[in-house]
C-alpha cells in the first residue's frame, strides 16, 4: 500500500511538471524574470521585479530577438517596454506590431527594435499574450544597447506555427503610445534564419504532455507488476 501511495504522488508531480506548469506560454529570451507565481496577474505574472538590483540581458535598439513558447493553439501578442521603476503606474510603450500566432510551441520574432530615446537605460520588457484563457503576463529585465543583436541561433519557429499581424482591443488597451504601423510580415517560418529544430523545451509543451503521461501511466503498471 505504501508503494502505491508513493507512485501515484510520484504519478502526480510528474503530470504536473509536463502539463499544468507549462499551460500557458514562456518567455524563452529574453531570460525571464521569476518566479511567476500567476501568470494571469499583470504586468509581470506576479513576480515584482526591482529595477535596481534586478540582473539585466543586453537588447540591442538595433534589433534583438523575443521568444516565447505557447501551450495555446492561438495566441496575440504584444511586446512593451517601460523605464519606470514603478510598475503599477508604468507608462509602456508598444515595441512591435501586436501578432497572431496560429500553433503550439516556439515563435520567435529575430529583430525586434526599440526607439533609441531608450538606449543606455535599463528597462523591464513585458510581454502579454491573449489566449482563450485570457491575459498572460511574463517580464525580462533588459539594457537596452546601441547596434543590432546577433541573430540567435535558437531563433525559430516551431514547424507548424504560422504568424500574420492583427489586432487586439484588449492588448492595445495595456499600452499609451504604440509604435507606428510597420510594413510586411511578421516573423514567419519561411523568414527566420535557419536555426535549431523545436527544442525539447517547446515539444514539452504541446504534445510531450500526453505522451510523457502516457509513459508515466505504463511505466507504473510495469512497476506494480
Ligand atoms: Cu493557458
Amino acid at each position: 500500500m505504501a508503494r502505491l501511495t508513493s507512485l501515484s504522488s510520484f504519478l502526480a508531480t510528474t503530470l504536473a511538471l509536463a502539463c499544468g506548469i507549462q499551460a500557458h506560454f514562456t518567455l524563452d529570451y529574453p531570460p525571464p524574470l521569476g518566479p511567476v507565481e500567476d501568470q494571469s496577474a499583470g504586468p509581470c505574472g506576479g513576480y515584482t521585479p526591482d529595477l535596481s538590483t534586478v540582473e539585466t540581458t543586453d537588447f540591442h535598439v538595433g534589433g534583438d530577438a523575443i521568444a516565447v513558447s505557447t501551450g495555446h493553439p492561438q495566441n496575440y501578442w504584444l511586446y512593451r517596454i517601460t523605464i519606470d521603476d514603478d510598475l503599477t503606474s508604468a507608462n509602456w510603450t508598444q515595441v512591435y506590431p501586436i501578432v497572431i500566432q496560429t500553433g503550439f510551441d516556439m515563435y520567435c520574432q529575430p529583430a525586434v527594435t526599440i526607439p533609441e530615446e531608450f538606449e543606455g537605460q535599463t528597462a523591464i520588457l513585458s510581454v502579454v499574450g491573449h489566449a482563450t484563457d485570457g491575459l498572460l503576463y511574463q517580464c525580462a529585465a533588459v539594457q537596452f544597447v546601441s547596434g543590432e543583436g546577433s541573430r540567435l541561433e535558437s531563433c525559430s519557429n516551431h514547424t507548424d506555427v504560422d504568424a500574420s499581424f492583427d489586432n487586439d482591443a484588449e492588448l492595445a488597451s495595456l499600452v499609451g503610445d504604440s509604435q507606428s504601423e510597420e510594413s510586411g510580415s511578421p516573423s514567419s517560418p519561411t523568414e527566420t534564419p535557419d536555426g535549431a529544430a523545436p527544442s525539447m523545451y517547446g515539444s514539452m509543451q504541446g504534445l510531450g504532455c500526453l505522451v510523457t503521461a502516457t509513459a508515466m501511466v505504463l511505466l507504473a503498471a510495469g512497476v506494480t507488476i
